[in-house]
């Protein structure tokens, strides 16, 4: 009996690595990224212990006086527009959003916040476009979603590799709203394996154009858009071989192409006012000037978009939760039972505390991946994916503890809640799952451990330094402690803190060196491990970025300081408690058994259809 439990397991396992397949059949120890091994990627670096502060100290502040003034002008008329004319719940009724709120949102410069002035744009920063986008995510997130899908991944492509030519070309028609823009990525057969796609573009005979052909699902603005992103696979030759094999390649695609037709709308459990449909695309003649970026590198094209788009997720996420925490407050201070206000009843102070501190994190992080990136950080991939793990999350949270606080008046449509509750369900699922996310976080940090540990062998003179597996950890755990980087640069009155999240990352990097030792190549299979790593990683990154925030707002003497200081010590304070809890059980033998057993009793119900134990009553 045991025996054949074991096999059901073994099979459950194959079965659940196959999702990652592709990256599983990587040569290296464990999949390779393009990282350079000296990044200074605070992200990556804690997976191998070390701490580097010079992307997190001091908390980056990116915007001149100038950029300041100018993103202040455009925050009033925004926040005006969506208080007085853009009515959220009437959009989620009717399911679109009008054409009266389309014509307002372009009269705004909506349309092109980070489309460069000469070619009709706001030409906005990250940073100055992540504040608007947290006044749009504050009163509806159906219509940023609408605005969002445009310009933070629609036509972000052309903006990032596009030609001069096709930056003049579509960017002055994109950023005025007359033409709307999707990024079509997803099929049927295609989700988180975005490699796995089947649309297929072939170069015409004559070389002077591409014939697309194939389907899109779940196109947010699928059937609104004119100009369509489209990832397809292409003929290239391999190098190696000589052998032609499929390789995606990104195109401009316009519906006035001809062949291009849209489903219908699809029916959705929130961000209803938004448009998402089905994009078909039949025998499409793409002129070869339509090809953005290089023949054959379009999935690189793709992971660049998403990565340069991820922030403003973080950022609307924000705008969201301040919304619903004010709420929730407001309703705490009214509201009275057994003779006193719920507010001073410990249940609740604590929702209130945590809804604010998972705010004051995601807000942090969001708003340091801006502004990194507006510094020309290029490295940030991990914590782009570390952005929309945790907003989604905590946004989540942030949405179920308001309702929870307005007992029942929160199940009530009216309180407004329930539609929020329903357009943030998508944010853990689109622009790449969170399971995902955190394989990505996870994985690309190791392979920067590994790249480390690879090192550090062949200077030892070790003969094989592929085998991570085979390298002891006497002499490869990280011997040099990593230091009081932390303490050094933050204020002094958040020096216990900062302790805190120095305790963590040797250990974190301790921890993730045993574990290559251990599996070796098969570390990429590890998913259960994997993820509570890139738990790990977050709360890590999540703290840093609070304690370096907080310390410019003690240096600064703001009026919230004292306040963020509360809140940055109690996240350092849960989060180091927390990744030290997750290390120390991922070492138990009962953890390991877990493991274990989740997956057995996976696979079991894969094969009984479900759920298994007989009812209690017998029948
Ligand atoms: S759009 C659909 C979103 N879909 C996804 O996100 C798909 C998720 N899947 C993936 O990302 C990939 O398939 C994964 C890898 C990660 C699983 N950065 O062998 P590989 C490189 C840089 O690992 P695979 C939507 O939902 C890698 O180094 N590079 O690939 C919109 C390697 O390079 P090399 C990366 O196993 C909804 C190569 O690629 C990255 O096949 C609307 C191959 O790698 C990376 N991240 O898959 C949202 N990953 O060969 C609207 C891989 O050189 C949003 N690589 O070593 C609006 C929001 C704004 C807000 C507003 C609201 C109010």
């Amino acid at each position: 009996m045991a025996s054949s439990l074991c096999r059901q397991a073994a099979k459950s396992c194959a079965r659940r690595s196959s999702v990652l397949k592709s990256l599983r059949a990587a040569p290296a120890a464990v999949q390779h990224r393009q990282i350079s091994d000296d990044s200074p990627s605070f992200a990556l670096n804690i997976f191998r212990g070390d701490i580097n502060t010079s992307e997190v100290f001091p908390y980056p502040q990116v915007l001149t006086e100038e950029q300041n003034e100018e993103t202040r002008m455009l925050v009033d008329p925004t926040t005006k527009f969506f208080e007085e004319v853009n009515d959220a719940a009437h959009n989620d009724e009717v399911a679109e959003v009008p054409a009266d709120i389309m014509k307002g949102l372009a009269e705004l410069g909506a349309f092109g916040l980070q489309v460069p002035n000469e070619h009709g744009g706001l030409g906005l920063t990250n940073t100055q476009y992540a504040r608007l986008t947290e006044i749009v995510g504050a009163h509806d997130l159906g219509v940023g979603i609408q605005i969002g899908a445009h310009q933070s991944i629609g036509f972000k492509g052309i903006l990032l590799v596009g030609t001069e030519e096709q930056k003049a070309k579509y960017l002055p028609k994109l950023a005025s709203g007359e033409w709307v823009a999707a990024f079509c990525l997803t099929e049927p057969s295609s989700g988180s394996d975005a490699n796995s796609i089947r649309t297929r573009a072939v170069p015409s005979e004559d070389g002077s154009h591409y014939i697309l052909n194939g389907s899109k699902i779940w196109i947010s603005n699928g059937s609104i858009a004119e100009v369509m992103t489209v990832f397809a696979q292409t003929p290239v030759r391999d190098e190696k071989t000589g052998q032609m094999v499929d390789k995606v390649s990104a195109f401009i695609v316009q519906r006035s192409f001809g062949g291009v037709t849209s489903g219908a709308p699809e029916k959705k459990m929130g961000i209803k006012a938004s448009n998402t449909s089905e994009v078909y695309y039949d025998n499409v003649k793409i002129p070869k000037e339509n090809l953005l970026g290089e023949y054959g590198k379009g999935f690189k094209v793709a992971m660049h978009i998403l990565n340069n788009g991820r922030f403003g997720m973080g950022a609307a996420l924000t705008g969201s939760m301040k919304k619903m925490i004010a709420q929730a407050t407001q309703f705490a201070t009214d509201r009275t039972q057994f003779k006193a206000k719920i507010h001073t009843f410990g249940a609740i102070q604590e929702k209130l505390a945590r809804m604010s501190a998972a705010c004051y994190a995601t807000e942090s992080i969001a708003y340091m991946l801006s502004s990194n990136m507006d510094r020309g950080v290029t490295e940030f991939q991990v914590e782009a994916a570390i952005g929309k793990v945790f907003a989604s999350e905590s946004a989540w949270m942030v949405a179920d503890e308001a309702i929870q606080i307005h007992g029942g008046m929160g199940f009530m449509k009216e309180t407004g809640l329930e539609r929020i509750v329903r357009d943030l369900r998508i944010f853990r699922i689109f622009e790449g799952t969170n399971e995902i996310l955190r394989l990505l976080i996870a994985l690309t940090g190791c392979q920067f451990a590994g790249a480390s540990l690879k090192k550090q062998a062949k200077a030892m003179g070790k003969l094989d330094i592929g085998a991570i597996a085979d390298f002891t950890s006497k002499q490869l755990l990280w011997s040099t402690p990593s230091g009081s980087a932390i303490s050094e640069a933050v204020h002094p009155e958040l020096k216990f803190a900062a302790s805190q999240a120095e305790q963590c990352i040797p250990a974190f990097g301790a921890a993730i060196t045993s574990f290559l030792q251990e599996h070796g190549k098969s570390a990429v299979d590890q998913q259960f491990a994997l993820k509570h790593y890139a738990d790990c990683a977050i709360d890590i990154y999540g703290m840093v970025a609070s304690l370096a925030r907080c310390t410019r707002a003690l240096e600064a003497g703001i009026p919230s300081a004292s306040h963020e200081k509360v809140m940055a010590e109690f996240i350092a304070t849960e989060n180091a408690a927390r990744v030290m809890q997750t290390l120390k059980s991922m070492k138990s033998i009962a953890q390991t058994d877990n493991y274990q057993r989740m997956s057995l009793l996976a696979s079991q119900m894969v094969e009984n259809g479900g759920y298994i134990a007989e009812h209690p009553l017998g029948f």
